[in-house]
């Protein structure tokens, strides 16, 4: 009888010290895991706001730099090595249209690029702008539509006291209807109807 009773007290302290060994391991087990969680967690809102905090200084590099263009790049392209459709020449940028169009057009898709239809003031300009245009036509930023025979620079330069180079017998209002400007065969200039239908000009200050 004693003996049973001392059976059963020892199979008693065995089950107690099994299950209170099993708990102390899950606790572990848990712990490490919270631990593990923790340290993610930690690891993943730093270098959060690591990318966050890098993106941000990204968005104040200007465009040009971001796409590792140098410093020399700008001083061969000065109206930007990403656009050099622009062309540079005597501190402005100019731009030569691949598509025919009326003048008042010309005048808006200049517009819609930050620039004017270019205005011719100097012989030196007159002669970079007959080498880029050969024997095409092109509108120059000239008309005389307020009023018959008072040329305007659409910037508002003086047309009276500046350089100009009309073809022989032009300005000449053909049929009472020319009155926008462009440059002609041999790159002197000719008055005709504003709805013709040529290249553009476009000038711009060089972009900061
Ligand atoms: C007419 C005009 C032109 C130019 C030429 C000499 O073309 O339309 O603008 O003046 O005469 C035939
Ligand atoms: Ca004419």
């Amino acid at each position: 009888m004693d003996e049973e009773h001392l059976h059963d007290d020892l199979h008693d302290f065995k089950d107690r010290n099994f299950f209170r060994l099993k708990l102390r391991s899950f606790a572990t087990v848990y712990l490490l895991l919270a631990l593990s969680f923790l340290l993610i967690f930690t690891l993943f809102a730093v270098s959060l706001s690591r990318v966050s905090a890098i993106s941000s200084k990204l968005q104040e590099v200007p465009l040009e730099q971001r796409h590792n263009i140098s410093g020399r790049d700008f001083l061969l392209f000065p109206c930007g090595p990403r656009s050099r459709e622009w062309e540079y020449f005597d501190g402005k940028c100019y731009y030569f249209s691949l598509t025919r169009t009326s003048w008042h057009k010309a005048k808006a898709q200049c517009e819609e690029m930050h620039s004017q239809l270019a205005v011719i003031n100097s012989y030196a300009k007159q002669n970079f702008v007959m080498f880029r245009t050969r024997n095409e036509r092109f509108w120059i930023g000239l008309t005389d539509e307020n009023s018959e025979g008072e040329w305007e620079w659409v910037d508002g330069t003086d047309y009276k006291t500046t350089f100009t180079f009309w073809k022989e017998g032009e300005p000449n209002n053909s049929g009472s209807n020319e009155d926008c400007a462009h440059v002609w065969g041999s790159g002197k200039w000719n008055d005709v109807y504003c709805t013709y239908e040529c290249y553009y000009i476009c000038e711009k200050p060089v972009p900061k």
